[in-house]
């Protein structure tokens, strides 16, 4: 690449009277002219990263950083009288849901930023995910039409598109690839589904409904077709280079499962080695477990993938034969390895005529992590453990990190310069760095004055998208992320509801004013998480227009909450919630991007959040509520109904969801959920039970922030400890430990 070139490329463009588009799309033609040359070339041992979602968010300002042009860009352009923040208004890929695909982001991040081979696969989805907004409180989902604009950082390779056949038809698989700027260029090379209008279909939408038979088998498609392609090509490669010589191909890639969305891959491989190339289906096999790796994101049933094998082998007949096939390979090792005929049942490939995805990717993978260490705690004991019993070497930790460069960098370029003022530039390669900058009384007031610049910053962009005012002079919590239950945004809002009663009363005179602010979807199908946005937002009406309270509390639902609203909120936030239900967060990632930022954790011991504490200092974070032990315990007697019975100061708050009391219809749902559930035990996620600890912690950081000076060293420390979180310390891991990567 050559920087000067290219900035006179730059200086070369004219702005005037041309739409922010077209200038848009120069700018990015002209970074993506440079690299074109040298890009993508592979000749070392290399990973792949197979996932369903990438959530990249913003290409622009991340490449022009990663180019090292962003400064002189935004230097040449002011001069034209064009300020490349105008680029904000430009809405970017939304190719995923929400952790597991921001995750995949960062790590492509990482992995460039340090001189690792790591290729993204992935599909191109006509649609992203949904844009929403509130109407009279409630959830509308629209759809995400990101390719109405020209995408300037991909590039079409009409070459080399294949075919993924099924039993009803053929797909043309058409890659557009995209680069991962960093020490090298990686590629995201995503497929696009070609050839008939069905076959569109494929690359539709992400994620798209699959409660009827028809949508699970678009599901099967999807995961097919994309990992397809991809083994697809990736043997080829390794053919052209290395002939048949398959027993060398561990040698040559590692393949990673991002969850268990791409568990065909392995089935393809297997069929592409066996049915194509008569490698016997034993040694294909061993060369299988040499090579695959498999990530798993989540511990709860209902979302890990199990696929009728009547589904399977209606579209994919060979794909369903090789499973089974798998299936009874298996059986017969963990015969011969002495296992009991139940925990054969429980590592069974094929149960009910159903295959387990996730015992099949435990089966094949050579290593199987968590993302944190208490997720991974949980594989072993539980989920996993009969497999870990056999096969203890397979399991590994790797706690989820994030890209100080999105997360830091671009999102908080104050608090990255009072870093380069205390310790120099060099941080920004190696963020441990950032450990030794002394907390002393000029970094904390240098500090205290970025915090209120960015909750200036942050207020100003509230008050510009959804026409609400933050109140000033107060202290920021918030809570953003996707809805779900487990995550208790409801309990959030019942703690909003106690505070008010407090405040009310008069007691709590010295109750700093506090604004809770709330970001995230709602799966279009998932009934009580959509009732539970429509439950803060009756809180947040019912508050405002309350004046006795108004001044001292405040919630805000912000719309369509994405990465770059994220990228606003985690820098001007003080108070970072992180409540989910203890045993159920196998680590959050925005736990890691607020500690980044200096916002103080209030949270349960659960996933990442139990490191943050440690790594940041327990005095320096708030955490609450039952253990996972303790809540287990607990569920085979708890009874939320004589549980609230026996307190008032609870009682009253509940009795607002069906008393008329908030706006809008009663919220017979989350009653419902509270006392009379029957499909998992009423409060299963304890709101109510944690309720009281989660109120006593909000009010000892309310009561604490009294003290600006102790309480902004207890940011800065989190701040200044965040260096773990790196997704560059993750990917390392990866490298080392899994993929046996050698850095350039
Ligand atoms: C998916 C679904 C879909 C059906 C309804 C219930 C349900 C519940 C959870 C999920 C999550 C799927 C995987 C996922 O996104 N996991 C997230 O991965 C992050 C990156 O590792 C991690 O930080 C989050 O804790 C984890 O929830």
């Amino acid at each position: 690449m050559n920087k000067q070139r290219l900035l006179d490329k730059f200086r070369a463009i004219s702005v005037e009277g041309k739409p922010l588009r077209q200038i848009y799309e120069e700018i990015s033609s002209a970074c993506m002219e440079e690299i074109r040359p040298d890009w993508g070339r592979r000749t070392r041992r290399t990973a792949c990263y197979f996932s369903m979602e990438y959530l990249v968010g913003r290409a622009f300002y991340n490449n022009l950083m990663e180019l090292g042009v962003l400064p002189e860009a935004e230097e040449i352009f002011a001069k034209k009288g064009f300020a490349l923040s105008r680029f904000e208004e430009i809405e970017d890929a939304a190719l995923g849901n929400g952790g597991l695909g921001r995750l995949a982001a960062c790590y492509l991040d990482s992995a460039a930023a340090r001189g690792l081979p790591l290729q993204g696969y992935g599909l191109r989805y006509r649609y992203g995910l949904f844009r929403q907004r509130f109407v009279a409180g409630e959830q509308v989902e629209e759809p995400e039409d990101w390719l109405a604009r020209e995408d300037p950082w991909s590039v079409r390779r009409e070459r080399e598109k294949r075919r993924v056949t099924f039993a009803d038809m053929t797909v043309v698989a058409v890659p557009y690839d995209m680069p991962v700027f960093g020490k090298t260029v990686n590629t995201l090379r995503l497929f696009q589904a070609e050839g008939s209008p069905e076959a569109e279909q494929i690359s539709g939408f992400l994620y798209p409904p699959d409660d009827t038979d028809e949508g699970k088998l678009l599901r099967i498609r999807q995961e097919y077709f994309f990992s397809a392609a991809a083994i697809g090509e990736i043997v080829d490669k390794f053919i052209a280079v290395h002939g048949m010589h398959f027993e060398r191909f561990p040698e040559f890639y590692a393949l990673q499962l991002n969850d268990t969305h791409a568990t065909f891959a392995v089935a393809e491989f297997l069929r592409i080695l066996n049915r194509v190339h008569r490698v016997p289906l034993p040694e294909a096999l061993e060369i299988a477990r040499k090579t695959f790796h498999y990530t798993n994101h989540t511990v709860l049933a209902e979302a890990l993938e199990c696929w009728k094998e009547e589904l399977v082998a209606q579209i994919l007949p060979d794909i369903a034969l090789i499973l089974k096939q798998l299936h009874v390979f298996s059986l017969r090792e963990w015969q011969k390895l002495g296992c009991t005929a139940e925990e054969r049942q429980s590592m069974a490939l094929l149960t009910d005529g159903y295959f387990s995805m996730a015992n099949a990717a435990v089966y094949v993978a050579r290593r199987v992590n968590g993302v944190a260490e208490m997720h991974t705690g949980i594989l072993k004991e539980k989920l996993f453990r009969t497999a870990f019993k056999y096969y203890p070497n397979k399991f590994t930790n790797i706690t989820n990190g994030v890209s100080q460069r999105r997360w830091l960098m671009l999102c908080n370029r104050e608090l990255s310069a009072l870093y380069d003022s205390r310790i120099g530039t060099g941080w920004r390669d190696d963020l441990g760095a950032i450990a030794r900058i002394p907390a002393d009384e000029a970094a904390l007031s240098a500090f205290r004055a970025v915090k209120a610049e960015k909750k200036r910053q942050l207020r100003e962009y509230i008050r510009k998208r959804e026409g609400v005012t933050l109140l000033d002079d107060a202290l920021y919590a918030a809570q953003t992320k996707r809805l779900h239950e487990y995550k208790r945004q409801f309990m959030t809002a019942l703690a909003v509801l106690y505070l008010r009663f407090e405040l009310k009363e008069g007691k709590r005179e010295d109750f700093a004013p506090m604004v809770f602010l709330f970001g995230g979807k709602a799966a279009a199908g998932y009934r009580r998480a959509k009732e539970v946005i429509r439950f803060v937002n009756a809180v947040a009406e019912l508050v405002a227009a309350d004046e006795e309270v108004s001044q001292k509390l405040q919630v805000v639902f912000v719309q369509n909450y994405d990465v770059s609203y994220a990228e606003k909120i985690v820098a001007g936030t003080d108070v970072s919630l992180q409540v989910s239900a203890a045993g159920f967060e196998a680590s959050g990632t925005g736990n890691m991007k607020f500690m980044m930022n200096g916002a103080v954790t209030v949270g349960t011991m659960d996933g990442a959040n139990i490191e943050i504490a440690e790594r940041a200092g327990g005095y320096n974070n708030y955490m609450f509520g039952v253990t996972a032990e303790e809540a287990e315990l607990l569920r085979e007697s708890y009874d939320p109904a004589a549980f609230a019975e026996s307190n008032e100061k609870i009682l009253r708050v509940v009795r607002m969801l069906t008393d008329g009391s908030l706006p809008g219809k009663p919220f017979e749902e989350l009653y419902r959920a509270t006392f009379t559930e029957t499909y998992n035990s009423p409060d299963f996620y304890l709101c109510l039970y944690d309720l009281e600890s989660y109120v006593d912690a909000l009010l000892k950081v309310n009561a604490d922030s009294r003290d600006e000076a102790s309480f902004s060293r207890k940011q800065f420390e989190n701040a200044i400890h965040s260096s773990f979180f790196s997704s560059d310390r993750a990917i390392e891991a990866y490298a080392r430990k899994i993929w046996k990567l050698e850095q350039t």
